[in-house]
């Protein structure tokens, strides 16, 4: 049986129509995920992995465009000409994966303008990492060896994820951020290296972020809510506690060549596992963030909208150019 309906998910077969029923393409789905297939926009899929799929991709586009918001705050305040070129250029790049992003979940049958109401109104989260904030020029530089660098640990096994389209934007963005990774490193490298002041500041950011980088791979398995079903799905392709115990592994032996250390003193290696050991993490914090009551939560929504707001006027010109060149007017352009 093909997958594709050729007429997309929403062109249910009915009973009795002659087209496959539910279980039959259900099969066929199954199959397909089975065997590392890619599943395309309008192919047939159950209605749960829609659902999983435009809540995690919507995540993900709303974590981007936030997370201008931190990294944004240090441009004016960059300490070199260079330095600025790199951080404008990051911080485009971040707009530029949510726009990846909102495209991908929109292939899904679920518009952009309902994707940031609900951001908007709390009722779709954004990353917990950005609800905190950025109180030195270091944090630049945490922010991209720590944060990015998460965000690569993570986002590397999305681009084998299932669904097609958001496997191919993760491919881009992986690129991306893989630069992003690279300039935190060398701007902590040279603070590292610099004056006394200037290392200490490097190792208050890295302080300040580590804990929160842990959290950004989500609660641990056995508290873990989706994991098991988006596993099953191979959306996503390894559990949040093997993908931290994998960037806990990547990290160490960098900070040690940074000249900096990790705020952990329980951070040993162990033999056995082959693994490195960690402290517990503050899940209550995790939790608190969560809910709205981190650092920065209202901050960055406030700011979120607001943003949305004064870009009315580029939404409505777009249209207007849409408009103009597919050659339906409305009533006042028709006047005029
Ligand atoms: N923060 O069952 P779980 C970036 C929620 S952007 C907030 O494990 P799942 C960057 C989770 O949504 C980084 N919420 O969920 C950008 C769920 O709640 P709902 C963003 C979190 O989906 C700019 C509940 O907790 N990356 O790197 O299986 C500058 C239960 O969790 C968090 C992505 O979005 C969290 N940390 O796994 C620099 C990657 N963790 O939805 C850098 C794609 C969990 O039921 N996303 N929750 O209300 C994923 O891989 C997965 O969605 C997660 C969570 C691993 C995050």
């Amino acid at each position: 049986m093909q997958r594709t309906s050729g007429a997309g998910q929403d062109q249910a077969p009915r009973p009795g129509s002659g087209a496959p029923d539910t279980a039959a393409l259900e099969a066929v789905f199954d199959a397909a995920v089975a065997a590392d297939e890619r599943i395309e926009p309008r192919d047939w899929m159950p209605d749960a992995y829609r659902r999983t799929l435009v809540r995690q991709m919507a995540q993900h586009a709303h974590s981007e465009i936030i997370g201008m918001q931190p990294e944004a705050n240090w441009i004016t305040r960059a300490p070199s000409l260079r330095r600025k070129a790199i951080l404008m250029a990051k911080v485009q790049d971040e707009a530029g994966h949510g726009l990846y992003l909102y495209s991908a979940a929109e292939t899904l049958g679920t518009g952009r303008d309902e994707l940031l109401d609900k951001l908007h109104s709390g009722r779709q989260k954004y990353s917990s990492i950005f609800n905190y904030p950025t109180l030195t020029w270091a944090d630049v530089g945490a922010i991209g060896w720590l944060v990015d660098g998460a965000a690569i640990t993570n986002q590397v096994p999305l681009c084998r994820c299932s669904y097609g389209p958001y496997a191919r934007a993760m491919i881009r963005i992986c690129k991306e951020e893989s630069f992003h990774q690279r300039q935190g490193y060398e701007l902590l490298l040279a603070l590292s290296r610099g004056t006394e002041a200037q290392h200490a500041m490097a190792q208050d950011a890295v302080n300040r972020w580590w804990w929160p980088s842990l959290m950004m791979f989500g609660p641990p398995d056995d508290e873990s809510a989706h994991s098991a079903q988006s596993m099953a799905w191979k959306i996503k392709r390894h559990s949040n506690d093997e993908l931290r115990q994998r960037f806990v592994d990547i990290c160490v032996p960098q900070a040690e060549s940074l000249g900096l250390t990790l705020p952990d003193p329980e951070l040993t290696w162990n033999e056995e596992r082959g693994h490195y050991d960690f402290g517990p993490i503050d899940w209550a914090e995790f939790r608190q963030v969560l809910a709205g009551q981190g650092p920065c939560n209202d901050q960055r929504i406030t700011q979120r909208r607001r943003a949305h707001e004064e870009g009315s006027w580029v939404r409505e010109a777009a249209a207007a150019h849409a408009r103009k060149h597919s050659g339906v007017r409305t009533e006042g352009e028709a006047a005029a």
